[in-house]
């Protein structure tokens, strides 16, 4: 079944995503999510000129060729521009594959191990009464597993506290030069351990609770944090640290009890084999989109079973409805997932482009049985929201130092 047509088509229906459609001859297509937040036109251009006249003509079912001849064949490996364009590519010849054989992608992948999808969602707020209010609706509607996100006191901004806007989609997508924020770990130590103490009174132990550091500290700072939060039982702490250098987790793990996961910018099994061989971690994060697709994804799923690390793959809105889908079938076969991260299906528009019947029920996420990914695209549709400059702040000490956002 030889690939005729690739169309990259991007979209911005309240913030930007780069969607990839491999078309058939037999007219089947597949969908893939080549999305890099802020850095959209580079994996278009990558797709557009790099990739896709490579593809034309060739057997869409020859997924793990084509995946080696993108990463192997190149040269230039690695990094986030490169692997999601691939991702794109092999999410979409899955679609086609699953589609073709009349099956889910789960099916493919080996069947389901389990019912449901137990997902986290996030519950942030200008303060901890109003974070817990948030988090205490969110229970109220079923969910098993809560991230929270508390603004920190003398800081304008926090991260992970979206203040006056809507969602995601209305901070995420409007910001055509990068804003600043100010961070002081001195500051966010004043506020953290009351944070879970006051969720533990009021929300029980019948909840998981989760934290996302989102890199703001340096390893000794994160083996503190780490034995301040043991007693509140999170079901891990993400991001604690930055793992460009992979051995500042022995510095963490040495002091700390505190289950610890991270992953969501990885973008191969080399960025996270350290981590998990050394059992350093244990949830790894990594995204369909950023580390190359569903074949690496898998194969950072089985490495890490043998580590005893489970998956809980970045489920935030720059991952678009496209990733969701395929983490929906990673999820559900692969016999170590951990937890899948959640935060809705996006806002009324985004839902006409992305149209699938995946469903949240009792804190889970339902994979659809649709064949492939199960997921559609309004390519018409799409035209009415074009692209638009947007992108993530950054961040600096209060003496204006650059730090990690
Ligand atoms: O800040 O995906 O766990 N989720 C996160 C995200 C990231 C965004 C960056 O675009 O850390 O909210
Ligand atoms: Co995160």
């Amino acid at each position: 079944m030889k690939i005729k047509e690739i169309k990259v088509l991007v979209t911005c229906p309240g913030r930007n995503f780069v969607t990839v459609k491999v078309v058939t001859e037999d007219g089947i297509y597949g969908l893939g999510d080549a999305t890099v937040n802020g850095r959209e036109m580079a994996v278009v251009a990558y797709l557009q000129e790099h990739v896709a006249p490579c593809l034309i003509d060739r057997d869409a079912h020859r997924i793990e060729d084509i995946w080696q001849y993108l990463y192997r064949g190149a040269y230039w490996r690695k990094g986030p521009i490169t692997m999601a364009a691939i991702a794109a590519i092999d999410m979409a010849l899955w679609d086609i594959k699953g589609k073709a054989a009349g099956l889910p992608l789960y099916q493919l992948l080996g069947g389901r191990s389990r019912n449901g999808v137990t997902v986290y969602v996030h519950a942030n707020g200008e303060n901890v009464d109003n974070t817990l209010d948030n988090a205490d609706d969110l229970k109220g509607q079923g969910f098993k597993a809560i991230r929270l996100q508390s603004a920190v006191p003398g800081l304008p901004v926090t991260y992970g506290v979206l203040g006056d806007k809507k969602d995601y989609f209305e901070l995420q997508g409007n910001r055509s030069l990068p804003p600043e924020e100010t961070w002081s770990t001195q500051k966010y130590f004043s506020m953290i351990e009351g944070l879970f103490a006051a969720a533990r009174d009021r929300l029980g132990n019948d909840i998981h609770l989760l934290h996302d550091v989102h890199n703001r500290l340096t390893p000794i700072e994160s083996a503190r944090l780490g034995k301040l939060l043991e007693k509140y039982d999170l079901l891990f702490l993400e991001d604690a640290s930055l793992a460009e250098n992979q051995q500042s987790y022995d510095v963490i793990r040495q002091h700390t009890t505190i289950p610890l996961a991270i992953g969501e910018t990885f973008n191969t099994l080399w960025d996270c084999k350290y981590l998990i061989e050394n059992q350093l971690i244990d949830y790894i994060r990594a995204a369909a989109t950023h580390a190359g697709g569903v074949t690496p994804m898998r194969r950072i799923a089985d490495f890490a079973a043998i580590h005893s690390v489970k998956t809980a793959p970045h489920g935030a809105p720059d991952l678009s409805p496209v990733c969701l889908a395929a983490h929906a079938h990673l999820d559900t076969w692969a016999p170590n997932f951990g937890i899948q991260e959640f935060v809705g299906f996006g806002n009324d528009e985004t839902r006409r482009l992305f149209s699938h019947d995946m469903r949240i029920e009792d804190g889970m996420l339902h994979v659809s049985e649709a064949p492939g990914l199960g997921i559609d695209f309004d390519e018409d549709a799409a035209k009415d929201y074009p692209y638009k400059r947007s992108y993530l702040p950054v961040s600096r000490l209060e003496d204006g130092t650059l730090w990690n956002w």
